[in-house]
């Protein structure tokens, strides 16, 4: 019998070469001889799309007919880095592409390097949440991902004259092959007028709400496909549009502008994404844009739910909604009012699904991360969801007075309205509140939530508090972005570890073998030089591969203190200015990350490192000895190439301010050390890999709590440490900056008046174990044992084992395998 494959689903590399062949010419509308790279891109992006399709499709036939439960991952940002490479991988059709794309006469590298990567988040919180959807279709999870389809993701960033200068980034002006508009599934969403009570046919007491307007929420999904399995999730993102695209009341009367107000003001709303580190305050437009994803996705999920013949009654035994962070927070109220004013629930069995539905995660503990509304914002933009946080409110501090009499301290404390000068909605007790459970997101985070910022909450409702310790997904940062150290790990031990990490343990096995250690360091030598070409391509400057691989890539900001790893650079500088013969094991440091746009503190750190590099990278005493190298732009895709050709990973946060980390995990599970605070993540980092494979240094959370207590003062550590005032003195002496000793003044008075973050105190701590980092980096055949123990001890940070953990703590979810159908 003939098989012939479809030219949308077969595999074999004729049939892939034909099918992109006919993309490039009935989709792109191109022939060969005038086809640019970004028509091959495109063709080929629709040729995979064409097999998620499949897979996709009979996902949710079957969560349709089983009526599985669903997991709905709200969250305001996603930092999805590529597709194409990573559907690859996940398919299982890398090597049937690149030849079909080879037999085309392409380069598969060439056509991945073109997409332009959607950047819809800031940070951890928004990778954290692409490795959650991705983990989730591995384990065959029913899950949906809810967010924002923002037309400007997070700026790209040019560095000139040493300054970040902010870009807008336009990732969908070529197009997206990889979503698909729903605008049948479209909602309504209202905001602002007020609302009014009317008594229904029954007698019942019934608010209605009148808005000033409505808004139409336009889902477009993706496939997000798990690594070699049929299950093939949504990440659902909504656009908002205008209901009416032009007023033809204002028209007619000669109000121009007004006929489209509208319009411009629905579209403005999920234009672009907000950088954080901004203070909130004010920031209407982003209320708006939590209220209107949180209230399109509800919607939805209740569309969903009744569609399959439901009742409301069993909501939550088939929906688990996480709120990632607070920022969709309002969603407590959102749905509130969804069953109480839309189907009709009494208050107590609304309040029952609601708090069953939602579980909440934390992801920060600095205070001015923390959101609250001023009230009088929230009130005037959504009337009736203030209605029903007063409500809550009341109820809730019912509970309160109960537990605590007479404790108005008490009640002030955890009221969900901050009433301690102007009046606020606190969006964090919001969530804690209306959700059955409340984690952090490593073990310290989680402990110091309950001691510090949620700690009235956690000696209330003990109970709903729990952990769970991020994780990284090993389908992306492994054997997508390393797949040289990923194929030679799979030589030794099979394939097994990428959907169980823990397998990497079995490379401990060939520690002794000093011939797998040559190919260790051979591999990561190789993506060590790939990376100095990229430097040298990028900036023109020269670095060696043979030198130590410092790393801190990450956003920019105090307490990660990017600005403590320049004070060690120019240490180092100093001193073999001082004793130009001296023997230091070459490094060359490598910065990336974005500052907030309106953070000037973190702009100033980026304006230093570049300096730094400019005096550092160009003395002939210096040579090869030092290299600074700040990499613009970092985002996924410049990931994907750093944390491979790391040696060290530079993990340096003030301890008790990194709530988590992530970064902390690729740089280790590919085999780099760390040198950090006993902080976030890097505490459970240390303890798996072992305190000897790991260089900690600094103070610990209770031993800066002492030294605050005492009184800490900066000026004495300037004042004791020679080397320490010496590299102060310089940068504001003006050596840095063409002897313009005001350029970095407002950073240096911060230091050496405030220190909010501790630099000082721990600086010498930080000198002294990156003194031990270089000694440990002469002897390679160690290092090379240290660094496999990294990668085979890294087992508990897949992404996956986070994910087990929140089905079994909070979501109650179970794997649903997906068959094929012929
Ligand atoms: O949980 C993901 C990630 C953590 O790894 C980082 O430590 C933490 O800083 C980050 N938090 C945020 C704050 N956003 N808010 N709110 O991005 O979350």
């Amino acid at each position: 019998q003939i098989q012939i494959e479809d030219d949308r689903t077969g595999l074999s590399i004729e049939t892939l070469r034909r099918a992109i062949a006919d993309n490039l010419f009935y989709i792109q509308g191109k022939f060969p001889a005038i086809a640019t790279k970004h028509d091959y891109y495109m063709a080929l992006a629709y040729t995979v799309r064409d097999r998620l399709l499949h897979r996709w499709l009979n996902t949710l036939e079957v969560y349709l007919k089983q009526d599985v439960k669903l997991v709905c991952y709200l969250s305001a940002e996603y930092l999805v880095g590529p597709h194409l490479v990573n559907n690859l991988i996940n398919l299982g059709i890398y090597e049937q592409i690149r030849q079909a794309v080879e037999e085309s006469g392409l380069n598969l590298q060439q056509l991945i390097n073109t997409e332009e990567e959607p950047g819809l988040g800031n940070g951890g919180l928004g990778r954290l949440a692409s490795c959650y959807m991705d983990s989730l279709a591995s384990l065959e999870i029913p899950a949906i991902g809810y967010g924002i389809r923002y037309e400007f993701g997070i700026f790209d960033q040019e560095i000139k004259d040493g300054w970040q200068v902010e870009i807008t980034d336009k990732w969908l002006q070529d197009g997206n092959p990889w979503e698909i508009a729903r605008p049948e599934a479209a909602v309504s969403v209202k905001f602002g007028g007020h609302t009014e009570s009317y008594l229904d046919d029954q007698g019942n007491y019934r608010v209605r709400w009148l808005p000033e307007y409505i808004v139409k929420g336009i889902p477009y999904d993706t496939p997000i496909l798990g690594y070699k399995v049929n299950t093939a999730n949504s990440m659902r993102l909504w656009t908002s549009e205008a209901c009416e695209s032009f007023d033809f009341q204002r028209f007619n009367v000669g109000d121009y502008y007004g006929a489209v107000d509208r319009k411009v003001f629905s579209e403005n709303l999920t234009k672009v994404l907000y950088p954080n580190d901004e203070p909130i305050k004010g920031k209407e437009l982003r209320l708006q844009q939590q209220y209107f994803f949180v209230s399109c996705s509800l919607q939805d999920m209740i569309r969903i739910h009744l569609n399959e013949g439901n009742t409301l009654d069993n909501f939550a035994e088939k929906f688990a909604v996480q709120l990632n962070d607070t920022h969709p927070s309002i969603g407590v109220a959102e749905l509130m009012r969804l069953l109480i004013d839309v189907h009709y629930y009494p208050w107590e069995k609304a309040w029952e699904i609601t708090e069953k539905t939602f579980g909440f995660t934390n992801h920060t503990l600095l205070p001015e991360a923390l959101e609250r509304w001023p009230l009088g914002l929230f009130g005037h933009l959504l009337p009736r969801h203030l209605e029903i946080i007063y409500e809550i409110n009341k109820r809730f501090l019912d509970q309160v007075r109960l537990k605590y009499p007479g404790n108005n301290e008490k009640l002030s404390s955890l009221s969900l309205i901050d009433e301690r000068g102007d009046k606020y909605v606190r969006m964090a007790h919001l969530a804690c509140v209306g959700s059955h459970k409340i984690n952090g997101v490593a073990q310290l985070h989680s402990e110091l939530l309950k001691k510090t910022l949620l700690k009235d909450f956690y000696e209330l409702l003990p109970e709903k508090f729990t952990n769970v310790t991020n994780g990284v997904t090993p389908r992306r940062w492994m054997v997508v972005s390393n797949p040289e150290l990923s194929q030679l790990i799979s030589s030794k031990i099979g394939e097994n570890w990428i959907k169980n990490l823990d397998e990497l343990r079995k490379l401990e096995g060939f520690i002794d073998d000093g011939g797998f250690r040559q190919q260790w360091r051979e591999v990561k030598r190789k993506v060590k030089q790939d990376l100095a070409q990229y430097i040298h391509d990028k900036l023109g400057i020269i670095v060696s591969p043979d030198s130590l691989f410092d790393v801190q890539v990450k956003r920019l900001h105090e307490y990660k203190r990017q600005h403590l790893n320049v004070l060690h650079i120019i240490t180092l500088y100093n001193r073999i200015k001082q004793n130009p013969n001296l023997d230091i094991t070459p490094r060359t440091f490598i910065f990336g990350g974005k500052a907030a746009p309106g953070y000037h503190q973190a702009k100033l750190i980026i304006k230093l490192i570049n300096s730094v590099g400019d005096i550092v990278n160009h003395d002939p005493e210096i040579g090869e000895r030092l290299k600074v190298v700040f990499l613009p732009d970092y985002n996924v895709t410049l990931g994907q190439r750093v944390y491979p050709a790391a040696d060290l990973s530079e993990q340096i946060s003030t301890a008790g301010k990194e709530a988590s980390g992530t970064g902390n995990m690729k740089f280790s599970l590919n085999g780099a050390l760390t040198i950090g605070t006993f902080d976030g993540a890097n505490i459970e980092i240390r303890e798996e890999v072992g305190e000897e494979n790991f260089f900690l240094f600094g103070l610990k959370t209770e031993e800066i709590d002492q030294l605050r207590a005492q009184g800490y003062n900066p000026q004495d550590y300037y004042n004791s440490n020679p080397e320490l005032k010496a590299a102060i003195d310089l940068i504001n002496s003006g050596f840095f900056s063409h002897g313009d000793g005001g350029l970095f003044q407002l950073l240096i008075n911060s230091l050496l008046y405030l220190d909010h973050y501790l630099l000082f105190a721990d600086y010498q701590s930080y000198l002294d174990c990156q003194e031990r980092v270089s000694q440990a980096y002469k002897d390679q055949e160690h290092w090379t044992r240290m660094s496999i123990l990294n990668t085979a001890r890294m087992g508990k940070f897949s992404s996956d084992r986070s994910i087990r953990e929140y089905c079994d703590k909070i979501w109650n979810t179970s794997p649903v395998p997906i068959q094929m159908k012929d």
